[in-house]
């Protein structure tokens, strides 16, 4: 099911949830949870929406000595898990609210991550609904705020599915749909010392969550600074062979050359780049354009960034609307600010609140990204077509792995360059973004992530106790 955003039924129920007051975060444990209250707030306005209660000390270690698997048979968890789908859909406009207030989402990506979210349930309900292997034990899942619906419901759902105990600790800037989501899941059926949710700071919440050997696995989507991190802190504390599933960032690139057709590789790069803000691991940073197109390619570009509205995500004309925080837009516009000699083009953005306006910056090359920059700024390089191939290893040896574009018309160019690339997901004449469950599952290589690949049918795998005799795959390093 899709919610139509020229329904008018759709649209009445995303005005009324307009008013709706949003549910408080807090810990929703078993024992009776304490902790400091820290103020929730809104990227476009500034606006303090609520209030988070972020789990102490004592909370966290009573949600470890709660947990309990879930015993009930495969087919009742998956049943379960169908009815939180169900439940998701019928609190869509709640959850579109919470989605534009807290973390900043235009209608169109508020409809496309509670779709997400939906999928991931049912497909691990199927997935695993008659699987009789057993689970690990306590898994923690920890999740960032830029799928702060989807991906938190994702980790959660395979993790359950598979019978695990879960504690689960979303990001900083997203508590209220992290809590409303886990209510719901609790109404539908998910026993309370099964799945237990810790508000928190990565540092603190996050950190105990991933150092106490009780935990037999860990779940996680977020910076590769922080999957290293947790990685160093599991080897130390963990058992060996826990597991860390890690999903993590990307510096990703797309090949437009002379052949493609422009009209659709311009539409595929505008919506990558720009979409969401920028806030997608899979979005496109460095494009490059084959030398002889590229001063048209660039012109048509830049028309197409005339026409993005930034501003207030509720408003049905917005394409792109705030980054999460503060800091996320004094980090993006220093950034720019260093770069301004090789701004080629960047369009009108509210000055108000946290807009960053979208930017195309010129380079000569991914090696002139020095980090992942988590917004809507987009850097172009030419090539000559003798470089391809240097091109793709200059990709390869920066060693992020997750997604990559090519548009072109050329059959053999389609094979050589998807057979020389590494990384996760290759977008061949279409729109490079994230994932489709079921039918395309996502997920990096190298330093973008351990695999295997959310909303695919290896996924589950890894949530289980291994079977006797079987070889654990490493860590992410
Ligand atoms: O990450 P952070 P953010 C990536 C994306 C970008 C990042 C954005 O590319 O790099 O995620 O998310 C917790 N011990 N992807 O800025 O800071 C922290 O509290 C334990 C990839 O939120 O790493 C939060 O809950 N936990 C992607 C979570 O880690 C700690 C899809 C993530 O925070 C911790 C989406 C610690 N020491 C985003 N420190 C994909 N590849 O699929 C922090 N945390």
């Amino acid at each position: 099911k899709g919610w139509d955003l020229t329904d008018d039924g759709v649209l009445a129920e995303i005005d009324a949830a307009r008013n709706v007051s949003l549910p408080k975060a807090r810990p929703l444990t078993v024992s009776e949870p304490s902790g400091t209250a820290q103020p929730v707030t809104n990227p476009a306005t500034g606006e303090k929406i609520g209030e988070v209660i972020e789990a102490d000390k004592a909370t966290v270690e009573a949600a470890l000595s709660d947990a309990r698997t879930w015993s009930a048979p495969a087919t009742e968890r998956a049943d379960v898990l169908r009815r939180v789908a169900d439940l998701y859909e019928a609190n869509y406009g709640v959850l579109f609210a919470i989605l534009a207030q807290e973390a900043g989402k235009s209608l169109p990506d508020a409809v496309g991550e509670v779709r997400e979210a939906v999928d991931f349930l049912r497909y691990y309900a199927q997935e695993g609904e008659n699987d009789t292997r057993a689970p690990r034990g306590i898994f923690t899942a920890i999740s960032p705020w830029n799928f702060p619906l989807a991906i938190f419901t994702g980790q959660i759902s395979a993790a359950l599915m598979a019978g695990n105990a879960v504690l689960a600790k979303p990001a900083e800037q997203t508590p209220i749909v992290a809590t409303k989501a886990v209510e719901l899941m609790h109404e539908a059926g998910v026993p309370r010392e099964v799945l237990q949710l810790l508000p928190g700071r990565g540092p603190t919440v996050g950190a105990a969550l991933t150092s106490d050997p009780r935990v037999k696995g860990v779940v996680f989507t977020g910076s590769t600074d922080t999957a290293q991190r947790i990685n160093r802190t599991m080897a130390e504390h963990l058992d060996p062979g826990t597991p860390l599933i890690a999903e993590t960032g990307g510096l990703n690139a797309m090949i437009v050359d002379s052949t493609a057709l422009s009209e659709q590789a311009v539409r595929d790069v505008v919506a990558s780049a720009f979409q969401s803000a920028g806030q997608r691991c899979s979005a496109l940073r460095c494009l490059y354009l084959q030398e002889d197109s590229a001063p048209q390619v660039i012109e048509m570009i830049k028309g197409a960034m005339d026409q993005l509205t930034v501003g207030n995500p509720w408003a049905l004309s917005t394409d792109v609307g705030p980054v999460i925080d503060r800091e996320a837009r004094d980090e993006i516009a220093g950034y720019v600010a260093q770069k301004a000699n090789s701004i080629l083009h960047r369009i009108e953005a509210p000055t108000e609140g946290t807009f960053v306006a979208p930017t195309l910056l010129k380079v000569n090359g991914i090696n002139d990204l020095e980090r992942e920059i988590f917004g809507p700024v987009l850097h172009v390089a030419t090539f000559k077509a003798r470089d391809l191939d240097k091109i793709v290893t200059e990709i390869n040896a920066r060693g992020f792995g997750l997604t990559f574009g090519l548009h072109t018309r050329i059959d053999e160019r389609v094979q050589s360059i998807s057979d020389a690339i590494h990384v996760g997901n290759i977008y061949v004449n279409r729109n490079q973004i994230g994932a489709v469950v079921g039918s395309q599952p996502f997920g990096g290589e190298g330093l973008s992530g351990t695999g295997p690949k959310a909303g695919g049918p290896l996924y589950l795998n890894r949530f289980f106790a291994p079977e006797p005799g079987l070889a654990e795959a490493g860590r992410f390093e």
